[in-house]
C-alpha cells in the first residue's frame, strides 16, 4: 500500500468535489470522471465539475452527461475538493469557490510546474497523466476498478501521451494501460471517437491553418494565429486545436509548435508544442504560465497581434536569431 494515499481520505459519508482545469481535454476529463467512478460506491456524493458541451468528442466518456457547470455549483459544503490536472489552483477559474468552501483541498497532477497548493499535494511530475497516477492509486486501494473508470483514465493516458509516443510514455504507463484493458476499457470506443470521428470541417480547418502557417528561424519554428472568428466561420471546437498543433509540430526539420488563439480582446492564449530539446514549460513560464517540457501553455495580456510581439523575439532569441519570414 502507498504510504499517504490520497484516494483513502475518501469515507462513506464523504460529500466530494472533483474539479479540472479550464478548456478541459482528454486527461482532464479522463481524470475527472476516471475517479467519479472510482469513489462512485465509497462516498455518499461524488460531484464533478468541469464545462462541457455536448458536442464534445469526449462526450463518449461514461457519465459525460453528468458533469456541472459554473451555474451548478450550490451551496453543499464539500468535506474533500480534489483537484485534478491542475499546475496551479487558477487554472480552475469558475470553480474556485469549490477549493474555498471545501473542508479539505487535494491536489493530484503530473505537472512539473505545480508547486502545491492543497492541504495534500500528489504531484509526480514523471508519471505521463493525472489519469495514469489515479490509475496507480486506485489499483492500489483495491486491486480493481470498474470498467467505466477504466475507459476514461485509458483515454486521458493515450492522449496526454500522444497515444504512447511522448517522452513521458514510460514502463509503468504500459502496466497502467494493460491494467485498465484487463478492467474492460473500451479501447474500441476511445480509437472511434477520438481518431476515426474527425468532423469534416475540422478537416477544413486543418487545411485553412496549413495554407496560412508562418514558418521562421530557419524553419524551425510554426506558428498559426487563430482568432476568435476564424475558429468559428469554420464552427470547430476550441478542444479540438490541439490536434492541429501536433500535425503542424510533426513536419521534418520543425522543433517548435506554436498556436496564438485569441481569447478575448484583451487576452491570447499560446499554445507551445516541442520535438526534440526546446523546454517549453521554461518558456511559457516568462508568461506565468506552464506544463511540461514538450508541451506547455499560458495566456498573454494583449491582442493576438500584441501576444505576437511578446513571444515572437523571445522564441528568435532561443533559436540563435533566426529571422522572421
Ligand atoms: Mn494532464
Amino acid at each position: 500500500m502507498k504510504q499517504n494515499n490520497p484516494l483513502k481520505l475518501v469515507k462513506l459519508e464523504h460529500r466530494v468535489a472533483l474539479v479540472t482545469h479550464v478548456h478541459p481535454d482528454g486527461d482532464a476529463y479522463g481524470s475527472i470522471l476516471g475517479l467519479k467512478h472510482i469513489l462512485s460506491e465509497k462516498a455518499l456524493l461524488v460531484d464533478a465539475f468541469a464545462d462541457s458541451d455536448t458536442q464534445s468528442k469526449y462526450s463518449f466518456l461514461p457519465s459525460f452527461s453528468e458533469l456541472k457547470g459554473e451555474d451548478s455549483i450550490g451551496d453543499i459544503e464539500y468535506d474533500l475538493c480534489f483537484v485534478l490536472d491542475c499546475g496551479n489552483k487558477e487554472r480552475v477559474y469558475g470553480f474556485s469557490s469549490l477549493l474555498t468552501s471545501s473542508k479539505m483541498v487535494v491536489n493530484i497532477d503530473h505537472h512539473v510546474s505545480n508547486i502545491g497548493f492543497g492541504q495534500i499535494d500528489w504531484v509526480d511530475s514523471s508519471a505521463s497523466s493525472t489519469s495514469e497516477i489515479l490509475t496507480d492509486l486506485a489499483s492500489d486501494v483495491d486491486d480493481t476498478v470498474n470498467a467505466k473508470a477504466a475507459t476514461c483514465l485509458l483515454t486521458g493516458i493515450i492522449m496526454d501521451t500522444g497515444s504512447f509516443l511522448y517522452d513521458s510514455t514510460t514502463k509503468n504507463t504500459h502496466i497502467a494501460t494493460a491494467f485498465l484493458l484487463d478492467q474492460g476499457a473500451d479501447h474500441a470506443a476511445i480509437r472511434y471517437h477520438l481518431f476515426q470521428n474527425r468532423p469534416l470541417q475540422n478537416v477544413k480547418f486543418l487545411g485553412y491553418l496549413i495554407d496560412k502557417m508562418e514558418l521562421i528561424s530557419n524553419n524551425q519554428v510554426v506558428l498559426l494565429t487563430v482568432s476568435d472568428e476564424l475558429l468559428n466561420s469554420f464552427n470547430v471546437a476550441y478542444e479540438d486545436l490541439d490536434e492541429f498543433i501536433s500535425y503542424v509540430r510533426d513536419i521534418s526539420g520543425v522543433e517548435l509548435a506554436i498556436i496564438f488563439k485569441e481569447l478575448s480582446p484583451e487576452e491570447t492564449k499560446i499554445s507551445l508544442r516541442s520535438k526534440k530539446w526546446c523546454d517549453v514549460n521554461e518558456l511559457a513560464s516568462n508568461f506565468n504560465g506552464g506544463g511540461h517540457e514538450r508541451a506547455a501553455g499560458a495566456v498573454i495580456q494583449g491582442t493576438l497581434d500584441e501576444a505576437r510581439e511578446k513571444l515572437i523575439p523571445l522564441v528568435t532569441s532561443i533559436f540563435n536569431g533566426g529571422q522572421s519570414v
